[in-house]
Order: C-alpha cells, then structure tokens, then sequence
C-alpha cells in the first residue's frame, strides 16, 4: 500500500534512487529506565539550534492596543478600521500547500503595521514584565469568581484573552554572514505575528502547531536585533483552557545556506522481523543559496542510548548518495538500509521502547555543511478489525486515557518535568496509550512517550468549518488547515509512539451526511499524503453505522456510543439521543476497519468527596441535586457511578468492551483533571473528569481502573472514608475495587458478608452498611486463596503535617520540579480525610514554589498562593530551582495549631 519512493515523489520532486546495503550488526538491547532530556542547545558540525527562552519583555493588554488584527473575529468588536494583516501572514504557510496556485503572495510594499512602535528597535520596553519562557500568561490568574466573567468556567476563570506582546534582542555574529537562520515556535496561544527589526517575517494563527520563519533576510551582524512577537487571544477559542502566550520553547536555528529542510527527514520501516528490518529514509535539502550545490547525503543508524539521550552504538550506514540542489530549490534522495536483529519499539510491560537514531551529514565539496539527527523506532502495527491492536505480533489491548495540554498549576506552559510525573503516575495506573486531545501536543511530550514506550493518538482539530465556540478553528479553517495538517504530520511523523492520526473531534459535519463525510475524506487524504504508514480516524459522538461519516476514515474512533448513551432507566428523563450500545452495528457496517473507543465514561468525581443516598446501580446516573452532586459544592461523589449525561461509569463501558472482544481498546474521558470544562458545574475552575485530579492526586477511580488494568498488582481499595459523625446508624455502602474475584468485609471485626463478583462485575459493594466509627477491612482473595487486604480508620484529629517530595535532588536548571505532598495525618499517622487546613509554604535557599493546588475544582484560589488550604487531606506545592544556582534547600509548611513542617531538598 505503500511507496516510499512515490511519496517523495510528489513530495519532493527529483529522487536518487538507493541501493540496499546490508549490515550485520550485533543486538544491543536499549533500555529505557529512566528519561535523560539531552541538554537543550545542540551545536553540530554545521548546524546550532539555541534555545532562546530566556531574557523576553512582556505585555499584555486586555483590549487592543495597537489597531492592527489578524482578520475580522466576532470578539473583536469596534475595530472596523483596524489594519488587517492576514494577507502578510498566509505566505507563512506556503511550504505546507501542495498546490503551487493556491499558494500565497505576501502583497509588495511594506506591510501594515510596521510602524507599531512595539516593534522598534526605539520602543522602551524596560518596564515591562521580565520573564522566560515557556510562559502562560492566564495561568497566574486570578481565576473570575463572578456570575458572568469575561472568560468563564469552560476556558477556566482565568485571564487568557487580550493582546500578548513579547520582546526580545537577537545576536547573530559576522560569521553568520552566510547563514540561514530560523525562529522556531514550538507553541504561541494564538494569532501569532512576528516582527523583526521593524520588519514583519510572518505568523501562525493555529496556538497548538509548531512552525517555522525565515529571519535571515531582515537579520543584521551584532546584538541589536530587535525581534517582536504578537499574540491575539480571543475570548470563546474553545470549550477548555487554552492558556496564553508563548506557552512553549522558542529556538534560533542558524545553518548553513544548504541544510536539512524544515522536519526533512522521514523515515518508515518495514518487513520487521526477529532477524532483520527495513529502514527507508528520505532526506529533503534545501538551498536558500543563489547557487546550485551537488550535495553528499549520509546517513548512519545508531541505537538510542537512553542512559545518555543521544546516539549510542553504530549499527548500520544507509549507502550515501549524492543529489544536485539547484539556487533558492530543493531536493530530495531516499535510501534505504537492512539491519539485522532489530531491538523493536513496543509498549511495557511485555515489550520494550527501543528507539534508533539517524545521524544525517551533508557535504558540499567533501567538507561537512549539515549534521542532522533524527528519532525513531521499528515496530510493525496491525489495526485488526477482529483482534484489535497488535504490535510486533502481540495483541496489546489499549488502555489509554485522554490528556488536554495543561499541566495544573503550572497552566499551559509546558514543562518537562511535570509531563514526565504526568505519565509516570499513568504508567503506575496501567495505561499504556494517550490521545492527545484534540491538539498536537509540546514535542517533548512526545519524545517522553517514545522513551517510555506509550501509545500515542495524535489530534489536530476539534472544530472544522462549524463552530462549536464563536471564535474557534472554524474562522481559519478554510485558509490554514492545509498547512496545519500538514505541518502537524510531517512534525511529527517519525515518532515511534504516535500510532495514528486524528483529523478530528465530535465535529459538527458528523451531522451534515454527505457534505461532511467528503470534507473528512478531504483531510484524510491530505494525512495519507504526508504519511500513508500510519491510519487516519475522528472521533464520533453523533455519526451512526449507517451514516457515511465513518468510511471517510482508516479505523473508527467511537465516543461514547459503543457503551450505549442515555440508554438505561436512570437517564431516561434526560433529553439526548438514545443509544443502545453500539459497538456491533459498527463491526457489523465496518467489517473491515478496527474499532476504538477514543473516549469512554465521563464518570465525573471530586476526590475524598462522597454523597448519599448512593446509587443502587453498577450503570450509573446522570449528575443532579439527589444524584451525585451538589450545585452549592460544586462537587460530585466519588462512588464513581455518576457521570455527565453523555456518559457511563467504568463498570458500563467494560461490561460492553468484554461483550464485544474486537474492540480494540479505551481512552478514559480522562486521565487527569485540566483546566476548564467543569462539567456540571461551570461555576467551579477545572474538570471532573479526571482518575487523578488536577494536582496529581489519585481520585479513588483510580484504583478501580488499576484493578482492572493491571490486574497481577495485589492491590484492594476501600470506599468511602470512615469519618462520619452525623452518620452513625446510618446507611452508608462501602465499594471495594480489586481484581480479587472474592471478598469478604468487615466492620469493627464483625463481617458484612464474603462476596464473588459475577461475570460483568467489576467493584464488590456492601449496600447495607450501617455506619459505626472504627475500622473497615477487607480481605480479598483469588481462585479461593487469600490474596491482599485493605483497612480504612476512622481518624482523630489533624495532629501534623507530612511533607514528602517525588524528587528531593533536583536541577538547577530553572525548569527541574520538585513536587511536594502534604498529609494532614491524625495521631496515628492516619490522613484525615475530612482535613480542609490552612496551609503556608515558605523556602530557604536557591528556588521556589511557583504554584500549589490541592486538586478541588472549586477552589478559586490563583495557582501561584503560598496559602492553600488542604483538601481531603491533601495538598501539593510546586518547587522550582533558581537557573544557575545550587544549595541546600528546605521547605516549610505552616498550619494553624500544627507543628511546622520541614523537607529538604537539593539544587544541583
Ligand atoms: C508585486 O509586484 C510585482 C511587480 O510589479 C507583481 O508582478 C506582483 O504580482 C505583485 N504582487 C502582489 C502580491 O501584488
Ligand atoms: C560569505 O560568502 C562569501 C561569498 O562566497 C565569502 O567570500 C565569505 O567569506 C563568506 N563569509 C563568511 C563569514 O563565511
Ligand atoms: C458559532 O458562531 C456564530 C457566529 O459567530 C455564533 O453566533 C454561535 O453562537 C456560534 N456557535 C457556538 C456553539 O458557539
Ligand atoms: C436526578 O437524577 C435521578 C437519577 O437519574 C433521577 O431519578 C431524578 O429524577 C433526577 N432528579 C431531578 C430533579 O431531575
Ligand atoms: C449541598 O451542600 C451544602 C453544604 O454542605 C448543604 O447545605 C446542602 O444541603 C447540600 N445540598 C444538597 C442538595 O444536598
Ligand atoms: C440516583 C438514582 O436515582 N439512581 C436510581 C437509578 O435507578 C435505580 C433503579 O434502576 C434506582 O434504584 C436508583 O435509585
């Protein structure tokens, strides 16, 4: 199906042909225990890309300032007469549209807007707020607590709209002279314009693409080179938080005038076996010189050392060739190599990441003018309409969660560290895939889950020419979602862990029949172009079986619907469209394409917090004052059976994944709480949707998907808490999740009776409990033996704080974290469930808290307070070194009538 040589054909144009080589290398295996994020400027023979994330002026202001816009936008009213510079930043896109007439022409003339004073050498910005990126200029807040705010509950309370302005000097040297040199924004929320000196280079309107501009025509020699960046962030751009800001890392790219193009490698392999594999490569060169160059390609194939992050032990060279680049062109060769006992890449715990790397080098007369490397793994993927995935010959089930962009506290601003704890704790919970909803993620996320070894959905829209906010994608689609697909595939094509394409989200076109079905082929195709390796899908709430949407796509990613929808007693008095399940009208219409649930449950919960009476059914109940919620609280039970009206709780959605075996899998609406989107309750901050909650705390769902995933952990899990004063001689059901296949409890010693969970049961519940303080125990077992037991204390009052960090030795790098958890333990060293104190942070030595939380979505306290109150016991503060420094650090923690507590950590 596939023709590496016909891709780049249409891709590139002119192609050498490669002869296969093969090399006989040993088998070294690539472990990859933990993540070494390789230092972050990389100087080559030939190529330096600088991270240039320090020394930026910022400002921002919440109406325009300037009188210059992208285009007209619903949000931006009364600017009629605004200059409108749209046509100057569509050329940016241009290396993304295929079609040479529908590329752009920036107008002749200087452009509008260049006499901006904000872009001028002369401006004084020394009054603006000094920062470093990545920065999110929302997430500081303070959240809006009013009725009606600007920017409400589904964008999260907080200042995300306005115009950003950001600043900054850039040095070349006159050894530069000759060089091509690039800005490269890896992310910037939204509309983004760049000026240098006075000049306007170009833009990117979409905030999650990453792309590229030319600065080297309106660079010159020295340290005066004033670069300006605009960000334009409307008020309803989407229905969560998108942040604000140059949100992600900033690089200057300087090579010589014929290098690598932009993301110009692509490498896919083939014919895997335990003895060899084929590796196919395509080098695209570019030529920005005003001379024709014959240029030398090699390229030799190292594994990954994960202990080091860079290139380890050769393993192979792809037979070099030699390609003429002609002035201001490009070109392409492709090769292709076989090694001998590939190290496959594969998900844990039965298969290993194993990543290879390529070290590209081009010549120009025998001198070396270009080092490129490039990341990927060899693995073989089946999407099985009847087994579902299999990769490297092993069915892998997929156990996968959603994940939106922000990080908590910390906002939109990307951070290494906080993704990497993010998917530890995942890993910890048995997931072994990710959809990255609905946008593409911070590369750097990616290249955690190539190194760890997770699965990964990869999203670009969840809007496409109809709207589901004012001023979503929709107002751009028609110009930019060809270069943004584009952009968005061939940034990301080589990552071992992306496994497929989503062109799309619960789009409005699902309902409109043909029209929207040929719209979704248009996109699919345009994937396919850019790579015809991987399957394309878009998730569907509204498409049925019998509808065209789906064939517009390679496998069906189905939300919701697979597990029915509003389809049992206690949502019958709910409006919606009435589902029975429907994963077997897909099998049934789709023979031939795998099916997935790309979003499942919406169980929604607030950890610690639980409500009675308790529903009586392992099928859930939409959230309402006498089911699950509070409105005053703005909080729902954590029995785990409520969810939002779409929605099912686990036990539903898997007991239609066991009755329908070719499904190939979940992904949880989702993994953690984000910002935004608090369904029910739009009063409150950020989600409940999470199995952990917005500080990373683990929301008692979490151990029933472990149960369940990860069913070998001896594990068992009581519900709920035992501190129930105004309880007693009450009702009050206790769950247990555990994948033991009996249980037996106990209430003060006395037993409640020893339970077998039946086919389709996946929690043992106690209905009948009548509530007494002292002690609950479970003791579980499996196939008739004992196996593991639980015990949860009614407890005394909070006696201590209790500090413990994820890392007590951290860089000094200014982006290392440590995170800090404090309990609120009784006597006993029990945490008190109920605990709500009030607690001040304070640091001695080189570095900060920069935000703390306590994952209750109510709490409208800014991010950045050293005063969080606990909640169910629990609270987190986020430290920061200071760039540069190291020393002995240590942390307070202060509460009213509690001993202050202490950690100690070090910056190195
Ligand atoms: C710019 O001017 C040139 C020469 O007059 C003309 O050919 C070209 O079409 C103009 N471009 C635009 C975008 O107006
Ligand atoms: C730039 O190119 C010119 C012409 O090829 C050459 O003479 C000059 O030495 C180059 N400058 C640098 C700094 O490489
Ligand atoms: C879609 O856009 C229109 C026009 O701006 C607006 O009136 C409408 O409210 C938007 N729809 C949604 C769901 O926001
Ligand atoms: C609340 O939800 C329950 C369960 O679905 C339902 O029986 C009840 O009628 C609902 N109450 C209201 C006021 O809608
Ligand atoms: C919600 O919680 C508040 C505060 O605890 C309580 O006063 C109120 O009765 C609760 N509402 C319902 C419907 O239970
Ligand atoms: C919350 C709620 O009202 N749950 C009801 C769901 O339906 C069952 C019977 O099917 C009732 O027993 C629950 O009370």
């Amino acid at each position: 199906m596939f023709s590496l040589r016909k891709l780049a054909y249409q891709a590139f144009g002119l192609i050498q042909f490669g002869v296969l080589l093969l090399i006989y290398a040993e088998p070294r295996p690539v472990h990859a225990l933990t993540v070494k994020i390789p230092p972050r400027d990389a100087r080559q023979t030939g190529r330096e890309r600088i991270n240039i994330n320090s020394d930026w002026r910022f400002w921002r202001s919440e109406s325009n300032p300037d009188g210059i816009i992208y285009d007209h936008r619903p949000d931006l009213v009364g600017l009629d007469d605004a200059a409108v510079l749209k046509p100057w930043i569509l050329p940016s896109g241009n290396d993304f549209i295929n079609n040479p007439a529908d590329r752009h022409q920036r107008p002749n003339g200087s452009s509008l807007g260049d006499d901006i004073s904000f872009t001028q050498d002369s401006f004084d910005d020394g009054d603006w707020e000094a920062i470093k990126l990545p920065h999110d200029w929302a997430a500081q807040g303070p959240f809006y607590t009013e009725e009606d705010p600007i920017v409400g509950g589904g964008m999260g309370r907080l200042p995300v709209h306005g115009v950003g302005w950001y600043r900054r000097k850039l040095t070349v040297s006159s050894s530069d002279k000759n060089k091509s040199i690039y800005l490269e924004i890896d992310g910037a929320m939204s509309y983004a314009m760049i000026w240098l000196n006075g000049h306007l280079v170009g833009g990117w309107p979409y905030g999650y693409n990453s792309f590229r501009l030319n600065l080297t025509p309106y660079l010159e020699p020295g340290d005066d080179n004033q670069l300006a960046i605009r960000l334009d962030n409307p008020t309803d751009s989407a229905r969560w938080y998108p942040g604000g800001g140059i949100y992600r890392s900033v690089w200057l790219t300087k090579v010589e005038s014929t290098h690598v193009a932009q993301w110009g490698t692509y490498i896919v392999t083939r014919d895997v076996s335990d003895e060899s594999a084929t590796i196919d490569l395509v080098v695209e060169i570019e030529n920005s010189g005003q001379r024709s160059q014959e240029i030398e390609v090699v390229t030799k194939l190292h594994v990954f050392d994960s202990t080091t992050g860079r290139a380890g032990t050769k393993v192979a060279q792809f037979p070099s060739h030699t390609a003429v680049v002609s002035a201001r062109g490009k070109n392409a060769v492709d090769a292709s190599v076989i090694i001998k006992s590939p190290q496959v890449w594969g998900p844990p715990p039965t298969q290993k990441p194993n990543l290879y790397v390529a070290t590209t080098t081009l010549y120009a007369d025998g001198k070396p003018i270009d080092t490129y490397e490039t990341q990927f793994g060899i693995r073989t993927l089946d999407f099985n309409p009847n087994k579902g995935l299999v990769v490297n010959g092993e069915s892998v089930r997929i156990q996968g969660v959603n994940e939106h962009h922000d990080l908590g506290a910390l906002g939109a601003a990307f951070n290494v560290r906080a993704a990497e704890r993010k998917l530890e704790t995942l890993r910890e919970l048995g997931v072994n895939a990710i959809r990255m909803s609905h946008n593409p993620p911070a590369s750097e996320l990616l290249e955690l889950t190539d190194r760890l070894g997770f699965l990964v959905i990869d999203e670009i829209f969840d809007s496409w020419e109809l709207n589901k906010t004012a001023s979503d994608f929709h107002l751009i689609f028609p110009d930019w979602h060809e270069p943004d697909l584009r952009a968005f595939v061939r940034r990301d094509r080589n990552h071992a862990s992306i496994i497929a394409w989503s062109f799309g989200n619960e789009v409005s076109e699902q309902h409109t029949d043909k029209a929207g079905a040929a719209l979704a082929l248009s996109l699919h195709k345009i994937v396919q172009q850019e790579d015809p390796t991987r399957p394309t899908t878009a998730s569907m709430n509204f498409a049925k079986p019998d509808m065209p949407f789906g064939r517009s796509m390679d496998i069906l990613s189905i939300n919701y619907q697979g597990s029915g929808m509003w389809d049992t007693p206690n949502y019958s008095n709910l409006a919606g469209i009435r589902t029975q399940p429907l994963y077997p009208d897909f099998h049934e219409a789709f023979p031939d394409k795998m099916i997935l649930s790309s979003e499942t449950a919406s169980t929604l919960s607030t950890r610690g917090t639980f409500f009675f009476p308790v529903d009586a059914t392992n099928t859930g109940a939409p959230i309402n004052e006498t089911s699950g919620g509070n409105s005053t609280l703005a909080q729902v039970s954590a029995y785990e059976l409520y969810t939002a009206g779409f929605g099912s709780p686990p036990d539903k959605v898997w007991t239609q994944q066991d009755k329908n075996p070719y499904v190939a899998g979940e992904f949880v609406w989702t993994g953690f709480d984000y910002i935004g989107e608090p369904t029910p309750y739009y009063s409150a901050r950020s989600s409940y949707s999470g199995i952990i909650d917005l500080a990373g705390f683990k929301k008692e769902r979490y151990y029933l998907y472990q149960s369940r995933w990860l069913p070998d952990v001896k594990m068992a899990h009581i519900i709920p808490h035992w501190n129930w004063p105004a309880r007693v001689g009450e009702v009050t059901p206790v769950h247990v999740f555990s994948a033991a296949d009996e249980a037996e409890l106990f209430v003060n010693g006395k037993s409640q009776g020893r339970i077998q969970k039946e086919e389709y049961q996946y929690r043992f519940r106690w209905d009948e409990v009548i509530y007494k303080p002292g002690e609950l125990r479970v003791v579980t077992y499996k196939d008739g033996q004992k196996w593991t037991e639980d015990r949860v204390r009614t407890t005394g009052k909070p006696v201590e704080l209790r500090l413990t960090a994820d890392r007590k030795t951290i860089n000094g790098d200014g982006d290392d974290l440590s995170f800090i958890t404090v309990q609120v333990v009784d006597k006993r060293g029990d945490v008190v469930p109920t605990a709500d104190n009030s607690i001040t942070f304070s640091v001695d030595g080189p570095g900060a808290i920069v935000a703390t939380d306590n994952g209750n979505p109510a709490d409208m306290v800014a991010f950045p307070s050293l005063e969080r109150r606990a909640f169910s016991g629990l609270a987190l503060a986020i430290f920061r070194g200071i760039e540069g420094s190291s020393g002995d650090v240590t942390v307070r923690a202060k509460a009213n009538g509690l001993p202050v507590a202490r950690i100690k950590l070090q910056v190195r």
